[in-house]
C-alpha cells in the first residue's frame, strides 16, 4: 500500500473509534516522522480500544470483589510431618534432576520504570551488594552461572524489558560481557505497550509523531514471551519450566529444586511462592481461592475487615502475600496464546502523563491527567488447570529494592543480604560476631559462586576464616 492509501485507510479506522486527533499534526511532519507515526497507529489494537475507553475510562467501576472467596491452601516453608517431609525430599530430587536435564530457565521481568527508587536507568543496574556493590543484574547472572555449574548444565536467562529501557539494558549487558554468561544463553525481548488516555478517552500524543504509551504491565510477559520467540527458543533447547522473578528482588533464589519439584509433581501449570504477611495491610497481593481457583486479590481490593480477620490461633486468615515469584510451564504460555486472543484483565492507574495539547504545545501536568492500563501476571493463575503455593521465608528470599529511603530501601536490602549471609554461615557452624542487638557485627557478602543456599556452605565451612568483630568479609 502506498503512503497515501495507507493514510486514508488509517484515517477511516481512527475515525471509527473516535481517535482521529492522532493525525492532527501529520501535515506538519517530515517524511520520516510521518512514517513513525503511521507505524505506531497501525500497531494500535483497534478492535479493543473502544471497549477499553468504555470500561476503563468512561464508565469505570472498580472490579467487583468475588462474592465468595477464601484463603488459598499452601505448602509450608518447612514440612509439617513425616509424610510431607518425604514429599519435599522427593520434590527436591525431582527438581534437581529437571535442572540437570536443562529443563529449567530463569525469567526476570525488568520492564518497569523504578520511579520510586529515583534511579536513572534500568533498575537491574542498581548497585546493591554490601561489599562489592554488584548490581542486581550481576547477582542474577552470577547465580545462574553458579547454578549451571552446580548442576552441570546450561540455564538460559530470559529478560523482559520495555521500550523504556530495552536499549539501555542491552548496552549494560553488552558492556559487562554478560557477566560471564554465554551471550547466546541470554534472550532479551521487549514487552508490549498500551496507549495512554485522557479522562475523555482520547489517546494522548507525547509528541506530534509519538503516541503516549506505557509498558503493558508484567502480565504482558505472557504474550511477549510467545510473540518474541522466547518460547520457541525454550522449545529448541528443551526447556519446559520458567522460574519467574521481579528485577528488584536481591535475595531471589532463582533455582529452587523444591519449588520446581513440587510444581511438577503436582502438575501445576503456574505456581507461586508466598510470604506470611508482615502486617495485615502489607502492600502485597493476597492469595485467595475463588471458585476453587487460586486468585490474587490486590491489597487495595481486599476490604480492610477481611485483611484484619484472624484465626483462633491469632494468625491472619488471609496471611499469604504474593511476592512475584512463580514457576510457569512453557506449555501453559503456549496454550494461553494459541487461541490468538488471550487477554488478562486490565487494571487502571490514574497518572500524570506528559503530552502535547491540541495546539501542539508540551504539557507537563502537575496533577493526574490521564489513565494508564496494565495487566498483572498473577491474573493468569486462575487460568491454570492446577496451581500450587509454597510459603517461603522473607529473610531467605525477599528483599525488594523499591524506595530510596525507609522500607524496601537499598539500606534495608543490604542489611538483609548481610543477615542472610550470617545466618547461612551459622547454619554451617561458623561463628558470626553479633552486636548486643543481635545484628551481625561484621559486613558479609557471599558470592553466588561460593554458595547459592545455606547447604552449599556446609561442604566448605572449613574454608571460611574465623570472623572478627567489625570485619569485612567477601566469600567467593
Ligand atoms: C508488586 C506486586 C505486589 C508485590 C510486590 C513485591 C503488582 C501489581 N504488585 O508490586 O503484590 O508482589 O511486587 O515486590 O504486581 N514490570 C515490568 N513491566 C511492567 C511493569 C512492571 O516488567 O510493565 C516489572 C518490574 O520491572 C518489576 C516487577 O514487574 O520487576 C514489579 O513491578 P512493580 O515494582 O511496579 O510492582 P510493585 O512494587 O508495585
Amino acid at each position: 500500500m502506498d503512503t497515501e492509501s495507507r493514510l486514508k485507510h488509517l484515517q477511516e479506522k481512527l475515525q471509527a473509534i473516535g481517535q482521529s486527533h492522532l493525525l492532527s499534526f501529520y501535515d506538519e511532519l517530515d517524511d520520516k516522522r510521518r512514517q513513525r507515526l503511521l507505524e505506531q497507529i497501525e500497531a494500535l489494537d483497534f478492535r479493543h480500544i473502544p471497549e477499553w475507553v468504555q470500561h476503563y475510562v468512561k464508565d469505570y467501576t472498580a472490579v467487583a470483589l468475588p462474592t465468595s472467596f477464601e484463603p488459598a491452601p499452601s505448602y509450608p516453608a518447612r514440612p509439617r510431618d513425616e509424610q510431607q517431609r518425604e514429599k519435599y525430599a522427593q520434590a527436591t530430587r525431582l527438581g534437581e534432576s529437571l535442572v540437570r536435564q536443562g529443563k529449567v530457565a530463569g525469567f526476570v521481568v525488568a520492564g518497569g520504570q523504578g520511579t520510586r527508587l529515583g534511579f536513572d536507568g534500568p533498575k537491574g543496574n542498581f548497585p546493591i551488594s554490601p561489599i562489592k556493590n554488584k548490581t542486581l543484574f550481576q547477582i542474577f547472572a552470577e547465580s545462574l552461572l553458579a547454578a549451571s555449574k552446580k548442576y552441570n548444565t546450561t540455564i538460559p536467562w530470559y529478560i523482559m524489558t520495555s521500550p523504556l529501557n530495552h536499549q539501555a539494558t542491552l548496552e549494560i549487558l553488552e558492556s559487562a560481557g554478560y557477566y560471564g554468561l554465554n551471550k547466546k544463553d541470554v534472550f532479551l525481548f521487549q514487552q508490549g505497550t498500551m496507549p495512554n488516555f485522557d479522562f475523555e478517552g482520547k489517546i494522548l500524543l507525547a509528541d506530534k509523531d509519538t503516541i503516549a504509551a506505557s509498558p503493558d504491565g508484567h502480565g504482558g510477559s505472557l504474550k511477549a514471551l510467545y510473540k518474541s520467540g522466547a518460547i520457541a527458543d525454550m522449545r529448541r533447547r528443551g526447556v519446559e519450566y520458567l522460574s519467574y522473578w521481579q528485577v528488584d528482588n536481591s535475595l531471589v533464589r532463582i533455582v529452587d529444586p523444591l519449588f520446581i519439584g513440587l510444581h511438577v509433581l503436582d502438575r501445576s501449570e503456574m505456581s507461586s511462592k508466598a510470604l506470611l504477611k508482615a502486617d495485615p495491610l502489607e502492600k502485597v497481593g493476597n492469595f485467595c481461592l475463588v471458585d476453587g481457583k487460586v486468585t490474587v486479590i490486590e491489597y487495595s481490593d481486599l476490604p480492610e475487615e477481611q485483611a484484619l480477620r484472624r484465626k483462633a490461633d491469632g494468625s491472619l486468615v488471609f496471611e499469604l502475600g504474593s511476592i512475584g515469584l512463580h514457576m510457569i510451564d512453557a506449555a501453559f504460555i503456549e496454550r494461553l496464546n494459541r487461541g490468538g486472543d488471550f487477554a488478562l484483565p486490565l487494571h487502571r492507574a490514574i497518572k500524570k502523563i506528559p503530552h502535547i495539547d491540541a495546539a501542539g504545545n508540551p504539557v507537563n501536568p502537575t496533577e493526574p491527567n490521564g489513565i494508564k492500563l496494565e495487566t498483572f501476571v498473577f491474573d493468569a493463575l486462575p487460568l491454570a488447570e492446577q496451581s500450587i503455593i509454597l510459603e517461603t521465608i522473607r529473610s531467605e528470599e525477599f528483599a525488594p529494592v523499591k524506595n530510596a529511603t525507609g522500607p524496601d530501601s537499598p539500606e534495608v536490602t543490604r542489611r538483609m543480604m548481610i543477615e542472610r549471609a550470617a545466618h547461612w554461615l551459622e547454619q554451617a557452624g561458623v561463628a558470626v560476631p553479633r552486636k548486643a542487638d543481635g545484628t551481625p557485627d561484621c559486613v558479609l557478602e557471599i558470592a553466588p559462586s561460593f554458595a547459592l543456599c545455606a547447604d552449599d556452605i556446609k561442604e566448605k565451612a572449613d574454608r571460611v576464616p574465623a570472623i572478627q568483630p567489625g570485619q569485612v568479609l567477601y566469600l567467593e
